[in-house]
């Protein structure tokens, strides 16, 4: 529920609007000289607008002194103010009614406000005017109707053109929680909408009481007259000098505020969206969204809800932890699980992942050449999803590409991969279903096959480097991708950015083998190596014949590549392996101990 600043800033707000509607509940009924219906006008638009609704109370309609209503209550602005609390209070609630009903079963937000309008319409037509209003203006009820039909068709134009498109633009905005009901902030974008809708209707109900077509402020007193209803500022029967072509524009122009107020928000956001459809995504600022970005991109790009995680990793937690086996005739099965955990990437900055194993990055497979494995596997993740072995020969249905080699595993589904190992080297595992999202939010983890023969390149150390992008920002995690607002803001080393990466160390004249992975999404990272060049032994599990194996200090580490390479520890010191794009060496911009993200300090002793 709290996961936004505005969170917070709403539930102060309500509590202030319950205090205020309290204070102007007891206050109508033990003091204000009213008719009931304008007490209920009150109380319900200050349930709506909060504090404002106590304002506009006080400084309009409750009276100073004793006996003073009729007059305090005489001047035009203030009769304005009744006629629009009068009609904000039917509309709203209709509206409110409205929406509520139309999120819950999942309505087009452009079915919600044309079903939005008529109830609103039909409330404060039907329920305020004609039926609260008959005591005090006489005739039946058919009457009433008929005669302010106008006037609250005016007025509910000018309102809903308003409050229309606050809905749709906050709705449909960046945090869609606002299309939820359960959600603090759809209320709270309830409450600015009727404040829109009563700043844009105030014009209108001032002209429509002075040229007498809308009752304002009404007073109501019960010792002086045997018939209880009577006299107030101006007597509530009415005879309006408004002319027919006044009434015509009028009613023109509020049409014209309706229809612009509910068609031009559909130039800029996606009106054929419901509330079951987006009702809960967080979309990262700056992503481009527009009147035909399908709900498929929202959910894409959203952020992780912080509700969902399951698991908090501690601050020191490690990734790439090795995963032993259980051997079962002969076969080693492996249990893994997805989930949704939070991990932290720095000692104060932590991300919500998705993660194999409760690990960032996932546990480290070994297989030895020939062996056969048994992947148990589970998803426990809000999302389908399945796990490829990337590099490795099996068979197609142990590919794992959703929707191609096998159907997507649901959230609470489990899947048997089961293959031959025939292969050696250095590879991964990872997602393949929505990779772009769910790779970026951390399913990704080294497998390493020893050679059966043993005949690989050897050296006195082994360190594994898995890559990766990360995009937190204002307490949320969004998957870090190569679109507009997507941009990733961190970067990692097996789960940690510099400082909190590992200290290689080492002694001079040892060496040192690096089995540096690709398992990021979006960057070739040029991974460069101080104090002297590397020798390049393998290349995406391909071990290099002594001819073909090369020395550098910089590989271009691409998504899905893997380089081995052996560096000799040439010179006492502290020696820096990182990423030569210098953006990636920092932690949201920030260079801390001398740098950030993709980097290490390989830390060599005499
Ligand atoms: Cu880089």
């Amino acid at each position: 529920m709290f996961v936004q600043p505005i969170d917070y800033f709403l539930a102060v707000w309500f509590i202030l609007a319950m205090l205020s509607t309290v204070y102007v509940g007891v206050d109508q009924f033990r003091n204000n000289p009213e008719p009931a219906v304008m007490k209920w006008g009150f109380i319900l638009v200050t349930l709506y607008m909060g504090p404002i609704g106590l304002l506009l109370y006080v400084l309009a309609d409750k009276e100073p002194k004793p006996g003073t209503h009729e007059q305090f209550t005489k001047s035009l602005w203030k009769q304005g103010v009744g006629s629009t609390i009068h009609c904000v209070a039917g509309d709203a609630t209709g509206i409110i009614l409205a929406a509520v009903i139309t999120a819950t079963i999942g309505l087009p937000m452009r079915i919600d406000l044309m079903v939005e309008y008529v109830a609103g319409f039909a409330f404060g037509l039907f329920i305020f005017q004609s039926l609260f209003m008959k005591q005090i203006m006489g005739g039946t009820y058919l009457e009433n109707v008929r005669s302010t039909f106008l006037p609250e068709f005016i007025s509910m134009n000018a309102m809903m053109a308003g409050m229309g498109p606050t809905m749709s633009f906050l709705m449909m905005g960046r945090d869609m929680r606002a299309m939820k009901p359960t959600n603090l902030l759809f209320w709270g974008v309830m409450s600015l909408g009727v404040f829109v809708g009563f700043v844009v209707a105030y014009p209108v109900n001032v002209w429509m009481v002075k040229r007498g077509l809308k009752h304002g402020l009404m007073t109501e007193r019960e010792s002086h007259s045997s018939s209880k209803k009577g006299h107030g500022s101006g007597g509530h029967k009415m005879k309006s000098d408004a002319t027919v072509p006044q009434l015509a524009a009028v009613a023109s122009m509020t049409t014209l505020m309706l229809l612009t107020g509910l068609i031009v928000p559909g130039f800029y956001v996606n009106l054929s969206l419901s509330a079951h459809d987006v009702g809960e995504y967080i979309m990262p600022k700056g992503m481009v969204m527009d009147f035909n970005t399908p709900a498929e991109t929202m959910r894409d790009m959203s952020a992780i809800l912080p509700r969902l995680v399951s698991y908090r990793a501690p601050a020191d937690a490690r990734g790439d932890q090795i995963l032993q086996p259980r051997v079962e005739n002969g076969v080693k099965v492996f249990d893994i699980e997805a989930s949704v955990i939070e991990w932290h990437i720095l000692p104060d900055v932590t991300v919500d992942a998705y993660a194999f194993n409760r690990q960032i990055p996932g546990p480290r497979l070994q297989f030895t050449e020939g062996d056969h494995v048994r992947i148990n596997f589970h998803n426990s993740l809000p999302e389908s999803t399945t796990v490829h072995w990337h590099g490795l020969i099996v068979p197609n249905q142990m590919d794992g590409p959703a929707e191609i080699t096998q159907p997507p595993i649901p959230p609470g589904g489990s899947y048997l991969y089961e293959f031959t190992v025939g292969q050696s080297g250095t590879y991964f595992y990872h997602t393949h279903d929505h990779p772009d999202r769910q790779q970026a939010f951390g399913l990704y983890g080294a497998l390493l096959i020893a050679p059966r023969d043993g005949n690989e390149a050897k050296a006195d150390l082994e360190y594994v480097v898995q890559l990766q992008e990360w995009l937190k920002r204002e307490w949320l995690t969004y998957p870090a991708m190569l679109m507009e607002g997507g941009l990733p803001n961190y970067f990692t080393i097996n789960g940690k950015a510099y400082p909190a990466t590992d200290t290689i160390k080492m002694k001079v004249g040892q060496k040192l083998k690096l089995r540096i992975i690709g398992t990021n999404n979006n960057f070739v990272h040029p991974m460069h190596m101080h104090g002297g060049p590397f020798q390049v032994v393998a290349v995406d599990g391909q071990t290099l014949s002594d001819s073909a194996r090369y020395l550098a200090d910089t590989v271009n580490v691409g998504p899905g590549q893997r380089f081995d390479v052996i560096w000799p520890a040439r010179l006492p010191g502290k020696w820096l392996f990182h990423c030569h794009i210098p953006h990636h060496t920092t932690n949201n911009n920030v260079e801390q101990q001398g740098g950030g993200g993709l980097m290490l300090i390989v830390q060599v002793e005499p």
